[in-house]
């Protein structure tokens, strides 16, 4: 028997309604939809046209390689066009801002394909965004938004098809793809209470390399939850939304190697820091930088600025805060 799902442009009318958001940002949505459909699709079959490797190389058509997150790019900014409501985008592709309509509704900061060392394994990799609207009760002076700004974040799995969705004051919502490539069924995502399915996600190789009273916290607390790393923010961050826990990308501040100490952290605040950040506030959780600050509250002063990451159920972010903010 055919069952037909709520899609999830459905979900957004009924929520608009509820929330009192417009047809533009539909439009918006839908752009963002398409995107990730298309990008899915090739990310699909790119092992195929042998597209998964670096820029400069040439695959096994004797072709040159188009780098799958440039790919991933052009198809994005395509659809924002299209879609007329969208005044500039900020893209982890592009050192500059890119002015679309001075006329639109919306900024949009995005990721197109995140976590790269996954792309030649055709493994798992994100499509992150955050959207904010302009300024409609006067003018607008175009500055970056701080993720508290934000109305909505999201992020794609691709290729597995999951899709999670962050909507202000409306909770965070996970959607599957079906055979159709409709993102479907609608599921409110809470951060479990319960500890015993929590997990500690970091890169584990980086660990001696974190300051020492965050590898202190790591190694009194580790024992006490599973430990899951894939590399691809979008990945993760899907585990912990479910499972609960925390992931973090602490500053490296004791590299063997001084040059490549990145006290300011690794992760991009706008696409990728606060978008998760979003989606966790949403589902009763927190994140916050090394300092202990909240994510959302960072106000951003360069649109590709890094940051230091924990985020993830309340309790052990707070935990980690008390001490990232001690002297020692
Ligand atoms: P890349 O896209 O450069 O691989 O970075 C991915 C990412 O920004 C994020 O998705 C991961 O959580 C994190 O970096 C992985 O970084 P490491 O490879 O240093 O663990």
């Amino acid at each position: 028997m055919i069952r037909f799902e709520q899609t999830f442009m459905n979900f957004l009318i009924q929520h608009q309604e509820k929330y009192n958001r417009t047809y533009h940002f539909l439009i918006l949505m839908d752009a963002m939809i398409s995107a990730a459909k298309h990008i899915q699709y090739y990310y699909l079959t790119s092992a195929l046209r042998g597209n998964l490797g670096l820029a400069g190389e040439v695959n096994v058509q004797g072709e040159d390689v188009m780098r799958m997150d440039q790919i991933a790019h052009e198809i994005t900014i395509h659809y924002l066009r299209a879609s007329g409501r969208v005044i500039h985008a900020v893209s982890e592709e592009s050192d500059e801002i890119i002015s679309i309509n001075p006329d639109g509704r919306y900024f949009v900061y995005f990721d197109p394909l995140d976590g790269s060392s996954n792309i030649p394994h055709g493994l798992p990799v994100g499509f992150l965004f955050g959207i904010a609207k302009r300024n409609l009760e006067g003018p607008e002076d175009g500055h970056l938004r701080a993720g508290k700004d934000y109305i909505a974040a999201g992020m794609f799995v691709i290729p597995t098809g999951t899709f999670t969705f962050g909507l202000r004051g409306a909770g965070t919502w996970r959607f599957h793809i079906d055979e159709t490539m409709t993102f479907v069924r609608p599921t409110r995502m809470v951060l479990p209470e319960e500890t015993k399915t929590w997990e500690l996600s970091f890169n584990a190789g980086n660990r001696r390399t974190y300051d020492e009273k965050v590898q202190r916290w790591i190694t009194e607390h580790e024992s006490k939850y599973a430990f899951r790393y894939l590399g691809a923010l979008a990945g993760d961050v899907h585990r912990i939304l479910s499972n609960g826990g925390m992931f973090m990308y602490p500053a490296i501040v004791n590299h063997p190697n001084p040059k490549k100490n990145r006290p300011e952290g690794k992760l991009r605040l706008m696409y990728e820091g606060a978008v998760v950040a979003f989606m966790c506030r949403e589902a009763g959780g927190t994140a916050v930088n090394e300092a202990g600050i909240p994510i959302l509250e960072i106000q951003p002063k360069t649109h590709h600025q890094r940051t230091a990451l924990y985020v993830g159920s309340k309790e052990l972010v707070e935990d980690i805060v008390r001490v990232l903010r001690t002297k020692k």
